[in-house]
Formats: structure tokens, sequence, C-alpha cells
């Protein structure tokens, strides 16, 4: 599977979000990762839907919208429309999960399905065959900054195997975390996009550009 990058939006400077957008496509950097939060699945908020529409013609990078809302099945024309390229939920929330991933791709986009860490994968082997992505949590949702969880590593070994054992190219994206200590154990459990945050290109340790394409470098050649 290729390797991706995926900049976490929410570690940007907001006072300056468009600059930093021409840095991470300056850097090479895959796609625009767009945290959702509603304050009743995660104890937070985070960007919206008016950010959304004024990116959107902006740039040509992929929105990655990760949508860690309570009920998103209403509002998924909404995120549509707002140019996602990509729509995550998550599968604690919904329970027509089927239905939901079948309308998202026929909206034309791809589809991705989210576990929180405690979120065992084995029930959703039916679901792959449907979706393109599944997303793994490595911290609990809600937060940036927060530790990576170990643990959750033989998880993503496990999902590897479960979509290999079908003959699918399903991504794994790994989210929480993400630092050039963690991406080569990921990696080699089958993780392929990662999410990029204060770990690593929003540590303000280095300029976003360099930092973006050393860690896309690093991903791919670890
Ligand atoms: C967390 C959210 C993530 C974070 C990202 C931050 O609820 O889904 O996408 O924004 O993980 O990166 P880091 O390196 O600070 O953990
Ligand atoms: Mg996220």
């Amino acid at each position: 599977m290729e390797i991706q990058i995926s900049a976490s939006l929410d570690c940007a400077n907001y006072l300056a979000l468009l600059e930093d957008v021409r840095k991470l496509e300056r850097g090479g950097v895959d796609m625009l990762h767009i945290d959702i939060m509603d304050g009743v699945f995660v104890p937070n908020f985070a960007l919206g839907t008016n950010l959304m529409r004024k990116l959107r013609p902006q740039t040509r990078l992929l929105f990655d919208v990760h949508l860690m809302v309570a009920n998103p099945e209403p509002h998924i024309l909404l995120f549509a429309e707002l140019g996602a390229d990509m729509i995550t939920i998550h599968v604690e929330t919904v329970t027509r999960l089927h239905q939901l991933v079948t309308t998202i791709r026929r909206l034309g986009k791809r589809v991705g399905i989210a576990l929180s860490p405690s979120t065992p994968p084995d029930g959703l082997s039916y679901l792959l065959p449907y979706v393109d992505m599944v997303l793994i949590m490595t911290v609990d949702p809600g937060f940036v900054g927060q530790k990576f969880i170990p643990e959750v590593i033989p998880k993503v070994e496990r999902v590897r195997k479960m979509i290999e054992g079908q003959g699918l190219a399903v991504d794994i994206e790994v989210d929480g975390g993400i630092s050039e200590q963690t991406v080569p154990l990921l990696k080699r459990a089958g993780a392929n996009i990662f999410v990029a945050g204060t770990s690593s290109i929003f540590s303000g340790k280095e300029d976003i550009e360099k930092a973006t394409s050393s860690f896309r470098r690093f991903c791919r050649e670890c």
C-alpha cells in the first residue's frame, strides 16, 4: 500500500491557516486531515464547516475528514458538498453502518471507518469490502498532543491480516502521537497512512515545510 501522510489541521496555526496550508503543499503532504468534533462523542470541539467551505477553493489537497460526532448520519451530505474527498465515521457512533458506508460511496466519496482504542475490530470483517480505509485511533479521540498508546499496535496488525485475508487493498490510517518513534512500529504492523500532528510536523521545532518533506520521506523509507 502507498505510504502517505495526512496533516492534522487542528494542529496548525489558526491565525495563519492558509500560510500553513501553503507550507504543507510545498512540503509535499498527501492530504489534509480535518477533525470535526461535536462536544458529545468527544468532550471537545475542533474544525468546522465554515472552515471547510472557505478552504476548499484554496487548495487541491485531498480533504480527509474525520467525523468525531455522536450522530454523523444526518450530516454526511453536508460534508460531501463541502468538498470532503474521504469521509470517516466512528463505528461506535453508527447503528446502520453498512447502510451509511454505502451511502458515502454512492456520493462519490472515499469512505473510512474509525475505531477508538477500546473498540475491537473483529466484528467488522464483513464491512471491509465496502470501505477504502480503516482509521485506527492510537489515542482516545478528542485532543491533540496526547501520548501514543502502544497497546493498540497489535490491533493494526490484526486489521491488516483481516484485509489481506480477503484479498483487499484497504488503507490503514493511524491517528494520535504519530512520530519518528512510532511510525516504524505501526508501519511494520501494516499501517500506511500517518496523521501528522504535534508529534511530528507541527512540533514547532522545525519549519513546517521542511518538517513535512522530511517526515514524509522518513515514513516512506523507514
Ligand atoms: C484527535 C484527533 C487527531 C489529532 C492528531 C494530533 O482526536 O483525531 O487527528 O488532531 O492526532 O496529532 P498529535 O501528534 O498531536 O497526536
Ligand atoms: Mg483525527
